[in-house]
């Protein structure tokens, strides 16, 4: 949960171009004539881009790895989807520019952290407990903001606090745990109000680049990147939710993807 948050934080950095352009010109980049050739593609490539204001969607995932905004070498190993480990996630977004326009570049995104791995294939039965597994952890993820912004307020702004103090105060809700598949899927009907907010909350927080009510590649990423590695379905699930196959996951998709009712979509609960 803690590195979701560092994750977070991460993305609002990108935002600001002079933190890039300051990184741009602090080590390892400077003195120029001392570094190795790649060093100097990665800066060319990210100026370029910050130039031409390309590859806008790229560089909002760069976000996705604070080392990468901070240019430090390190263990910061990045798998593509095109199943190559890149060393870094500069490296891969670097390689994704140039290549801007092209098919590669189209289907080129960053799939997870840590060097490529085999991931087994999510089976039919598995892909379907993933969903009451996600579900429990955002709830969880927000009681857990909650219960830090008690003790020092700033992580929640105050509807959403006046939403989880609902859930938070409730004697019926399930503490977190590492519960069986079986008491997750009865604690959904039983308790199944107390979810709707959480799935409502998690698409509003992504949804942000734009804010059009559609999740792009990159906007998931935040998200997916820390999971992939750990939970083997998350990558087909994410395809799943994209009912009508058009690479960006509708408001309404996401919802039915967590079983939320019709009736219960609420446009007013994104914040
Ligand atoms: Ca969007």
């Amino acid at each position: 949960m803690e590195k979701m948050g560092d994750t977070w934080r991460g993305v609002e950095k990108i935002t600001r171009t002079a933190l890039v352009l300051e990184a741009l010109c602090a080590a390892p980049f400077e003195p120029l004539e001392l570094v190795d050739l790649k060093i100097l593609s990665y800066k060319s490539s990210l100026l370029m881009a910050l130039a031409s204001a390309k590859c806008v969607g790229g560089l909002h995932a760069l976000s996705v790895q604070r080392s990468c905004t901070q240019f430090t070498p390190g263990d910061s190993k990045v798998c593509g989807t095109d199943n190559v480990t890149y060393d870094t996630s500069c490296e891969l977004f670097a390689t994704k520019c140039n290549l801007e326009g092209t098919k590669r570049s189209h289907r080129l995104h960053l799939d997870y952290t840590g060097p490529c791995k085999f991931i087994a294939p999510c089976m039919d039965a598995e892909l379907v407990q993933f969903p009451l597994r996600m579900r429990d952890w955002l709830k969880n993820v927000l009681l857990h903001l909650y219960e830090h912004d008690s003790m020092s307020p700033g992580f929640l702004i105050l509807k959403q606090r006046i939403r989880v103090r609902k859930i938070h105060e409730s004697e019926r809700r399930l503490h977190a745990g590492d519960h069986p598949i079986e008491l997750l899927a009865q604690d959904f009907e039983k308790n199944y109000n107390m979810y709707i907010y959480p799935v409502h909350w998690q698409f509003a927080q992504m949804d942000q680049h734009p804010s059009d009510r559609f999740l792009s590649h990159s906007e998931l990423a935040p998200l997916r990147v820390p999971l992939v590695p750990m939970e083997h379905c998350t990558s087909r699930f994410f395809q799943e939710c994209d009912a009508d196959k058009d690479k960006q996951v509708s408001f309404r998709e996401w919802i039915h993807c967590f079983g939320i009712k019709d009736e219960d979509i609420d446009v007013n609960l994104l914040f």
